[in-house]
């Protein structure tokens, strides 16, 4: 098992740069010490030691006489803190100078600087939370929507564990029942137990099955779906990031070749993530910058997992559409008409043969019109690739997802022997990597090495 450190940490936790505030964290036996040594009250006379849990006090943080900043500490007592060690939190004025000296202070009196997700680490290592509420805590971090948010908190709160602590405790009664069933082996017995074992093991597939299919749900809605705005020069690509996001990140105007690198900014459909990117018009490029953009559109169309073929409802189709319509043939896509505010010259008789019987959108980005049909029709794409956006239970990351596909297939090979009338002790063996696998979902048998793996994805001071 991981050894606890029984040093004291800090770390800067708040993003480095400017802002209004920033936050230092303690965490160990040392931090009160630490406190006493660097921090004067305003008027207070009550010593540190005597300052009670989850209470904030208002002074200057001093180097021996010199005020550094001015902060708000507060302080959480163990076990009733994050980490359920001693903690203590300097809020203070965000800028990164001042930040930096309050952290060497805290270094040159006796704390260590934190490694990443060592908190966390501890808060786990102190058994307060298990490893799937830990892993929880990064996707809060990376939540870019409500609704990822909602699921990772109900996760942090043990949502994944409790089901897979249910789910073990059906295959640990399996073993049970079997290793009974070894000991007082009898033909007859064993053919009257069978259908139980192999309902027992179908149930827990099944079970795992749907967390595996939440997951791939999950996924959408933590790392979202890229979608490129692709089209020949001038056609309005711009111009629908910029409505699609409500922003003016992305330069508009009449000379074609404007966009010369991709722009990216993500928005939320219906709570899935949608990263779209505005690509360089895809034309027979001059100069090496534009080819180096061309290259680049064509290449956001190839990655993208859907492509919105943006086309200028104002003109002809020409070489250049066609193009396009033929290299993006085996993207998903959605075929989407501009400008339509204009009087319409494009054929749509023969874009409706590129649309695969499905409905091609027509939008007007300078007026706005038509653009929340193109999100519904966004939005159905993304679905029909996933078979079902009911909202995912749970959110699972690649280790969770390889331990649960190794159950399955264990269960399977487990039943496939109950078929075979193979030896009980060949199933028995099978449920026992399956236990294992399962207590290695909420961290009960990792290695140090998986452990350190997992936390040293996290940030800094987290
Ligand atoms: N009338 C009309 N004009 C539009 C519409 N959408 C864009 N435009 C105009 O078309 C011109 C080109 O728009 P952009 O958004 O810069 O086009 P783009 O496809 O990004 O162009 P490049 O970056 O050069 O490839 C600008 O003058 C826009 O104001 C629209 O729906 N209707
Ligand atoms: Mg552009």
């Amino acid at each position: 098992m991981n050894k606890m450190k029984n040093d004291t940490i800090c770390a800067i936790s708040t993003p480095l740069g400017i802002g209004g505030i920033g936050l230092i964290r303690l965490s160990g036996p040392d931090t009160y010490r630490i406190i006493k040594k660097i921090f004067m009250s305003k008027n207070e006379k009550i010593p540190v030691s005597k300052w009670k849990s989850h209470t904030v006090r208002y002074g200057y943080i001093v180097d021996n006489e010199k005020i550094v900043d001015e902060v708000l500490i507060t302080i959480m007592r163990k076990p009733k803190s994050y980490t359920r060690e001693d903690m203590a939190e300097i809020g203070c004025h965000g800028g990164l100078a001042a930040m930096k000296s309050v952290l060497n202070l805290c270094l040159s009196r006796g704390a260590r600087l934190a490694s990443p997700g060592e908190f966390t680490k501890r808060a786990f290592l102190n058994g307060r939370i298990d490893i799937a509420q830990a892993e929880s805590v990064m996707n809060i971090i990376l939540s870019q929507t409500e609704k990822s948010l909602e699921v990772s908190i109900k996760q942090l709160k043990g949502s994944l564990s409790e089901k897979i602590q249910k789910l073990r405790d059906g295959i640990f009664k399996l073993l049970v029942q079997l290793e009974t069933l070894i000991d007082f082996s009898e033909e007859h017995v064993v053919e009257e137990i069978k259908p139980d074992i192999e309902g027992t093991i179908e149930k827990t597939c099944n079970n795992i099955e749907n967390i595996l299919k939440s997951g791939q749900t999950g996924k959408i809605f933590t790392e979202g779906i890229k979608a490129a705005i692709v089209g020949k020069p001038n056609v309005g690509k711009s111009s629908l990031l910029n409505i699609l996001t409500e922003d003016e990140k992305a330069l508009v105007s009449e000379i074609p070749g404007t966009t010369r690198d991709a722009i990216e900014s993500i928005i939320s459909i219906k709570g899935i993530p949608l990263k779209i990117i505005d690509t360089a018009g895809i034309r027979k490029p001059e100069g090496k910058i534009e080819v180096m953009g061309v290259d680049k559109a064509r290449l956001w169309m190839e990655k993208a997992e859907i492509v919105l073929l943006l086309l200028d409802g104002s003109q002809t189709l020409d070489s250049l559409d066609m193009d396009l319509l033929e290299r993006s043939g085996e993207k998903r896509r959605i075929l989407v008409i501009n400008k339509i505010d204009l009087p319409l010259k494009i054929d749509e008789k023969r874009l409706e043969k590129f649309a695969d019987n499905k409905e091609v959108v027509k939008i007007s980005a300078a007026t706005g019109h038509g653009i929340s049909m193109l999100y519904e029709k966004i939005y159905e794409l993304i679905e029909s690739g996933a078979g079902t956006l009911k909202e995912p239970e749970f959110f699972l990351n690649l280790r969770q997802e390889t331990i649960l596909k190794n159950v399955l297939q264990n269960l399977t090979e487990a039943k496939k022997a109950v078929n075979k009338n193979l030896s009980l002790d060949i199933i028995a063996e099978q449920i026992k990597f399956c236990l294992w696998d399962m207590d290695n979902i909420t961290g009960k048998n990792l290695s140090d090495e998986i452990i350190d793996s997992i936390f040293d994805k996290f940030c800094i001071g987290k």
